[in-house]
């Protein structure tokens, strides 16, 4: 085991007006045990992302599930990007998109089309607002017959993440 001397240097009332936001250079720091093999992992990890220091890759690991948590409550204000791949020619299949596309279109802050080659068809849209609603609309076009792949970019509107 990788033992390091825990520690935090704040008291409980500087730590309460951190986790509020009110006071941003508040650094908290805290000591992590790990197996040799998960820290060695670990390090290589940041290495191969290009990381500096590890403290920068374990801040980016909790903001990701952190916004993976947000996404889970329905209710909670989320931004993203839903990114698909269809077969314009497939019967029906642009008239879909379009409709669904302004079922939702208090969600859809912008959207790109890019004509990938003869057939295939590359469309990027940005979405803000309740996670829920972002998942309906992702779900409805991914079960169009015609969409090839689809992928949901889940990301944060910033506020709830440091
Ligand atoms: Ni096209």
């Amino acid at each position: 085991m990788v033992q390091v001397q825990d520690f935090v240097r704040h008291s409980d009332s500087s730590l309460k007006s951190f986790l509020r936001g009110s006071r941003v250079s508040d650094i908290v720091r805290f000591g992590v045990s790990l197996p040799r093999k998960l820290s060695d992992d670990f390090d290589k990890y940041i290495a191969e992302d290009q990381y500096t220091n590890r403290s920068e890759a374990i801040r980016d690991l909790i903001r990701n599930e952190l916004i993976k948590d947000e996404w889970q409550h329905s209710g909670t204000q989320i931004a993203g990007a839903i990114i698909f791949v269809y077969d314009h020619h497939v019967r029906n299949l642009l008239d879909k998109i379009v409709t669904v596309q302004h079922d939702f279109h208090g969600l859809i802050i912008s959207g790109q089309h890019i004509h990938l080659d003869h057939d295939n068809c590359l469309e990027i849209l940005a979405v803000r607002g309740e996670s829920g609603y972002v998942q309906a609309l992702y779900k409805k076009i991914k079960a169009l017959k015609g969409v090839k792949h689809i992928s949901l970019n889940m990301s944060s509107t910033g506020q709830n993440i440091s």
